[in-house]
């Protein structure tokens, strides 16, 4: 491996950690990949036609002004006219030189995000899935299987969710040794409101529920979302054309409504009902017709709130934005060793053992024993701890102590270190590897916490 190459892949791995948390949205073909991130960015930035035409990967970075531009095979970079303020159908150059495409947007999201938009899986065409899988797994953009991304988003609709999983499982190879897993890979079941149920949302979120519980150690969480309805309540879709459109069909009994366009309905205007059914679809049409009622800004609410959108941005902002650099930095130490071990580098191998060693990195420990745990033993006690003190949770919350003690602070000391005994203990008892593993993070979480927790003078402090 030449040294030019070598700068490269660390060029690479320093542009990846100095950006927020790289999340791809993957899933089948019309998923309902696009819609989710334009609902995510506010904005119907990325192309959602009924055809396939998210062809190439697509980063949304926070970037200012507006702009686009595609990033050829070779490296080059072509400037992208947003169109309106979409991305055009064309790109003006042919697709086989295309590597993905970069939109810069002044969206607050974007902020904690890098957004990866991926062409469908099992798409009809073989060069589709293989760009998702590279921009995913990194086999193109990087020679060395790098990767791109840090997390993902797995979109998959009810019908389809049985099949995939082998994909997770690529994800996981090219990880290095952070792999997907609840620690990095959320689920999110799509187009919940057209689930075939007398409540679709409801059922779809039932459904999410349950998947979430019986694949605990596959996602850090499923959330049944409709990103029709959340992209047009936030970007500026629902128009008080669309909800007076909707309000006409008020009196229209439940029972009937699917058959609208073929009703006589006084005062409907056929035209403007065609727009909202586009708009807000099926469900919208049945349970949005008495928020229309109030206008555009309460038809909006309802959208926002029925979608489910928010659900899936608190797990975001609770679990995976928190963890971005602790996922980050895992996952590049990981790189860098398999750097080091391809140009038979020990300097770089001890470098990597040393900083892995520093009681600061000790959190990259916690969250390989959380993956770890969450694939093999995800109801094992040691899984609450280690999240606790992933979360940041105050000292007497990650010791387990019921409520905030008087003596908060140093004087929670000694209760560190009886937890790091019991730790000790709880490893030589283990039955499984990963428990016991666990256990010894969790003994040296617990010895760190303590000498942090002693060196502390003056008043008690919260923690
Ligand atoms: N009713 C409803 N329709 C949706 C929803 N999400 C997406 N759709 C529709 O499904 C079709 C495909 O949506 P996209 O967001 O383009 O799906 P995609 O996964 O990006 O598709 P590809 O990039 O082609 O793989 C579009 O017609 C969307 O309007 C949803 O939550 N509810
Ligand atoms: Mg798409």
């Amino acid at each position: 491996m030449a040294d030019l190459e070598v700068r490269g892949v660390l060029d690479e791995l320093l542009v990846g950690l100095a950006e927020p948390l790289r999340l791809a949205v993957v899933g089948r073909v019309k998923a309902g990949k696009s819609t989710l991130v334009n609902a995510l960015i506010g904005r119907r930035v990325a192309p959602t036609a009924a055809g396939e035409c998210t062809r190439v990967v697509t980063w949304y970075r926070y970037g200012s002004p507006d702009r686009a531009e595609v990033v050829l095979r070779d490296g080059a970079r072509v400037p992208l006219r947003l169109d309106g303020r979409r991305l055009p159908e064309q790109l003006g150059v042919p697709l086989e030189d295309v590597s993905r495409v970069v939109v810069h947007l002044q969206a607050g999201a974007l902020r904690d995000l890098t957004l990866i938009d991926t062409p469908g899986l099992a798409t009809l065409t073989e060069e589709n899935e293989a760009a998702a899988r590279a921009a995913v797994l990194g086999q193109e953009c990087s020679k060395y299987a790098t990767g791109d991304a840090d997390a993902l988003l797995y979109v998959v609709r009810e019908s389809e969710r049985a099949d995939d999983i082998a994909f997770l499982h690529d994800f996981a190879a090219a990880s290095g040794s952070l792999t997907a897993s609840a620690v990095n890979t959320l689920g999110v079941l799509s187009q919940a409101d057209l689930f075939n149920a007398q409540d679709p949302m409801g059922a779809a979120q039932r459904t999410a529920r349950r998947i979430a519980s019986t694949s605990p150690g596959q996602f850090g969480g499923v959330v049944a979302v409709s990103g029709l309805l959340a992209q047009s309540a936030r970007a500026g879709q629902v128009s008080e054309t669309v909800a007076a459109a909707l309000a006409s069909l008020d009196g229209v009994a439940d029972a009937i409504l699917p058959a609208w366009q073929s009703l006589d309905v006084s005062g409907l205007d056929k035209a403007a009902a065609a727009q909202a059914f586009s708009v807000v679809g099926p469900y919208g049409l049945l349970r949005g017709r008495g928020p229309a009622r109030q206008g555009a800004t309460s038809l909006r609410r309802w959208c926002e709130e029925a979608s489910g959108i928010r659900d899936l941005e608190e797990v975001l902002e609770g679990t995976m934005v928190p963890r971005a650099h602790l996922i980050k930095a895992s996952r590049t130490l990981g790189q860098l060793s398999r750097l080091g071990r391809r140009v038979g580098c020990q300097r770089v191998l001890d470098l990597v053992e040393e900083v892995e060693l520093d009681p600061v990195m000790h959190p990259i420990a916690e969250l390989r024993a959380l993956h770890d745990l969450l694939g093999t033993a995800p109801e094992s006690a040691q899984r609450p701890r280690l999240e606790a003190l992933l979360a940041g949770l105050p000292a007497w919350q990650v010791l387990g102590l019921p409520e905030a003690p008087d003596r908060a602070g140093s004087g929670l000391a000694p209760d560190a270190r009886e937890a790091a005994s019991r730790a000790r203990a709880d490893a030589s008892l283990a039955v499984t590897p990963a428990v016991a593993a666990a256990a010894t993070v969790l003994a040296r979480s617990y010895q760190i916490l303590a000498h942090h927790l002693e060196a502390r003078r003056g008043p008690a402090d919260p923690t």
